[in-house]
């Protein structure tokens, strides 16, 4: 499954490690792709979104809205 997060807070590339790092923590096989200019966490995992929301938000982060899709 594919999870979308806008994520608050980010303001560098370290931010974007912190997330990642944090998400990876809590599922070490989740693909992550994060875009620092518009704030945009995208998730490939089987984790569910609000435990993965719950990480970004442990790490520091406000998740904004989340969006999920399953694979097609
Ligand atoms: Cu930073």
């Amino acid at each position: 499954m594919t999870i979308e997060f806008q994520v608050e807070g980010m303001s560098c590339q370290h931010c974007v490690a912190a997330v990642m790092n944090a998400i990876r923590e809590h599922d070490e096989t989740a693909q992550v792709q994060v875009d620092l200019a518009s704030g945009r966490v995208a998730v490939e995992s089987a984790q569910p979104a609000d435990a993965l929301k719950a990480a970004i938000d442990e790490a520091g982060y406000t998740v904004t809205a989340v969006t999920s899709s399953t694979a097609r």
